[in-house]
């Protein structure tokens, strides 16, 4: 049986994932694309040679009965309207993060999904399906390390663009970490602070870059997390969890050593399509293949409200300069 996908939002990841959809992965057709910039669609559906319609909108998108499976790919603000609607037409989706830009669009969510009475969601938290913190989490778990005490971790860009503003260093990029540390400690937060350290020259006005997040888990464990969305050098991933009896690091991507006019070196990626190209390769993967059984087995709506209702308290913290309190609800019956 081949999943019949529609995709709305043919930017950056949307065309990257039709591509993998269509060159990559075994068991799906995208049939159905759309996207506000229409050209956008059209050029994705001949670049990749596709048999598909361009729809006019989402919700036309999502109402076409030969469409069994959603992927929302387009900008975070719009996510939450089409994940409600594929909910409410009974199809499977898989949402790009944020699952939806605030706590309250993920728990609008949450209650349409509960309402229809069956998981129907996935989130395109790909870093749990990645193999460098599939290993950390492989640590952590066996006590390689003794309790876990402390993370220090960076996520930098080497640039963005004039859009991006300061609060997207939260649901944007951060949101990332929200969840991963969530599933890699096993644990929730209890509070956030922002730091702003001295502001880069390669940032734009609207966006105070680098910032420092700082969270706390219930169980006392401390994370600092570096945001520089222009770095300038590279596209750079780090994670290095101390614990009682040792610490352990996120691998490096694999890259040749160099030695070369008297130096030795590595190079290091640029484009985030290239650092997790496996992870969303398998989580999409792991999403066609649980459409085809009927159980979804990835992140769901709970993961992404769980790390909303977090980037919420960073977005405040981020204005307030406090230590902001994360109040988690208490997990439903239904996500456990
Ligand atoms: P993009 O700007 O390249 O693409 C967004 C597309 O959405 C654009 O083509 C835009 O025209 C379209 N769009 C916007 N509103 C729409 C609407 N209402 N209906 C239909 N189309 C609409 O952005 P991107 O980099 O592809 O990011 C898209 C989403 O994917 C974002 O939510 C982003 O956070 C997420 N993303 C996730 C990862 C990851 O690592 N998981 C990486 C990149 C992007
Ligand atoms: P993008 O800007 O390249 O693409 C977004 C597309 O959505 C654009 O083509 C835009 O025209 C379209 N769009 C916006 N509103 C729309 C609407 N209402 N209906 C139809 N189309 C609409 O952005 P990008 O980088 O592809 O990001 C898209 C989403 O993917 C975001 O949510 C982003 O956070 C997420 N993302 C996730 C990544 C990951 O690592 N998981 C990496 C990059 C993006
Ligand atoms: C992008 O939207 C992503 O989700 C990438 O994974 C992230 O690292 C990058 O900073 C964002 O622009």
């Amino acid at each position: 049986m081949t999943i019949k996908i529609g995709v709305i939002g043919t930017g950056a990841i949307g065309a990257d994932h039709t591509r993998r959809i269509t060159q990559t992965l075994v068991g799906a057709e995208v049939i159905a694309l759309t996207d506000v910039n229409a050209d956008s669609a059209h050029k994705v559906k001949s670049d990749l040679g596709l048999n598909a319609e361009v729809y006019a909108d989402g919700h036309e998108l999502i109402a076409n009965s030969g469409v069994d499976a959603v992927l929302v790919t387009c900008w975070g603000p719009a996510h939450e309207e089409f994940v409600v609607a594929a909910i409410k037409a009974g199809k499977y989706v898989f949402c790009e993060k944020p699952l939806a830009t605030t706590a309250a669009g993920c728990r609008n969510i949450v209650e349409a999904e509960m309402a229809a009475g069956k998981k129907l969601v996935q989130v395109g938290f790909m870093r749990p399906y990645d193999s460098g913190y599939k290993l950390l989490k492989e640590a952590i778990d066996a006590g390689e390390i003794g309790a876990p005490l402390m993370i220090h971790a960076a996520h930098r860009n080497p640039t963005v663009p004039e859009q991006y503003i300061t609060p997207m260093a939260i649901h944007d990029t951060l949101i990332h970490e929200l969840d991963v540390f969530r599933w890699l400690l096993d644990d929730d937060y209890v509070s956030a602070q922002v730091v702003f350290p001295r502001k880069s020259k390669h940032a734009h006005d609207q966006v105070a870059d680098p910032q420092i997040v700082m969270l706390e888990t219930k169980k006392g464990i401390r994370i600092d997390v570096e945001i520089f969305v222009n770095c300038q050098y590279g596209y750079d991933i780090q994670c290095s969890v101390v614990g009682e009896e040792g610490i352990a690091n996120l691998p490096e991507p694999q890259a040749l050593t160099l030695r070369k006019n008297a130096q030795l070196g590595q190079s290091i990626l640029t484009d985030w399509k290239d650092r997790f190209i496996a992870a969303y390769d398998v989580e999409l993967q792991d999403f066609i293949d649980g459409v085809a059984t009927q159980n979804l087995t990835g992140p769901n709506s709970w993961s992404g409200l769980a790390a909303a209702v977090s980037a919420d308290a960073c977005v405040k913290a981020q204005e307030s300069g406090l230590i902001e309190p994360i109040e988690m609800p208490e997990t439903p019956e239904f996500y456990r």
